[in-house]
């Protein structure tokens, strides 16, 4: 017998790839509604607190310490709701301050997989809320046969040979992509350019501090000289994002650029924050090109902007294309919506088992 849910033996949990990151997908129903007792449950899952999270499901790095929570969504403009939750792997922490794009792909897919979303037929289109920002996405993946069907020609720089395309579409709303109203500003003593499309990010210019921006993710985190200066702008950008206090969260994000290098538009380095991301987040990749598109911002001067809205994104893996679309409003707003495509895996289906409670 299925001993799924929240039977005391252990929790129904599918192990999912959604972009370049990994997560570990429940139903909201299968763990508990109380965010305390959710969250210790979550690091006892991925076996945080540990460098190496040996005891549980994450793979001793940011990127691989995720989980998604998904049900039926009650906000009539969404069929599905997204909570997305980081996991600390060195720190017992867990934080719902942001979202996460690259798992964002594999909600979907998963949604139909536990059969809480009706497949559409040769493809299914999910509206998928994200809780933990409020803003509402699209993802579109193929169903032959009432099942997602994860092959396919689709390559995404980061990940090992190829998959069925996500097609993911987010933004779009009313809110201006610059929190403070201001196309740069001088942080912590830095000029840096505040923008949100999807993720709230602090784009600065890696020569600024000395970088090149093309420095491997490991040769930037041995710095501690540049690492402090990136987390005390870091700091001081949090309140002006409306974030408070963010010393203990993963948002907002700082991404250094630097020219393009690979005959892309921009090439970036990201912070995210207490790592350096071995690729780029998709919502953070949407965020630069949103910001580096209005004349003045930081990395606007360093791009080789295209003349249509196809951004490629350069990052420590290749490089990922953001469909970015941005415009200025009669009231002088800038607004933006981005498109991206994805992939995402099913890698396995089961019943995960709680470290003990020390
Ligand atoms: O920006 C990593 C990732 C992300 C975020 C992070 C992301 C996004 O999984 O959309 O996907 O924010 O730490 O790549």
């Amino acid at each position: 017998a299925a001993a799924g849910g929240t039977s005391p033996g252990g929790i129904r949990c599918m192990l999912m790839r959604g972009g370049t990151s990994k997560g570990a997908f429940f139903l909201a129903a299968d763990v508990p509604a109380d965010p305390v007792e959710r969250n210790e449950l979550m690091l006892r899952l991925l076996g945080s607190p540990d460098p190496r999270q040996i005891d549980g499901l994450g793979g001793g790095h940011v990127l691989t310490s995720k989980a998604a929570i998904v049900s039926v969504s009650e906000d009539p403009g969404a069929d599905l709701d997204y909570l997305f939750l980081q996991v600390g792997v060195e720190r017992p922490t867990v934080g719902d301050a942001q979202t996460c794009g690259n798992l964002l792909a594999a909600v979907g897919p998963f949604a139909v997989e536990r059969g809480i979303l009706p497949a559409g037929g040769e493809a299914t289109t999910a509206r998928i809320r994200l809780r933990n920002t409020g803003g509402i996405a699209t993802a579109s993946f193929a169903t032959p046969a009432g099942m997602p069907d994860y092959d396919g020609g689709t390559e995404i720089d980061g990940v090992p040979g190829s998959a069925g395309p996500i097609e993911l579409r987010l933004g779009g709303g009313e809110a201006s992509v610059l929190p403070t109203g201001l196309v740069t500003q001088t942080v912590a003593g830095h000029r840096v350019t505040l923008v949100d499309n999807g993720m709230p990010v602090v784009l600065m210019d890696a020569a600024s501090l000395g970088a090149s921006g093309d420095e491997d993710p490991g040769r930037l985190e041995a710095d501690a000289r540049l690492c402090a200066v990136v987390e005390e702008v870091r700091r001081a950008a949090g309140p002006l994002f409306g974030l408070g206090d963010v010393t203990e969260q993963t948002v907002p994000k700082v991404v250094l650029l630097s020219p393009p290098r690979q005959g892309g538009t921009i090439s970036t380095r990201a912070f995210i924050p207490f790592r350096v991301h071995e690729s780029i987040g998709v919502l953070m990749a949407a965020s630069v090109a949103a910001g580096i598109r209005i004349p003045g911002a930081v990395g606007h001067d360093l791009a080789l902007l295209p003349a249509g809205p196809e951004h490629d994104i350069e990052h420590p893996a290749g490089v990922l294309r953001t469909r970015v679309d941005v415009t200025r409003g009669e009231d002088g707003a800038w607004r933006a919506s981005s498109r991206s495509t994805r992939t995402a895996r099913k890698i396995f289906d089961g019943i995960v088992f709680p470290r003990p409670r020390r």
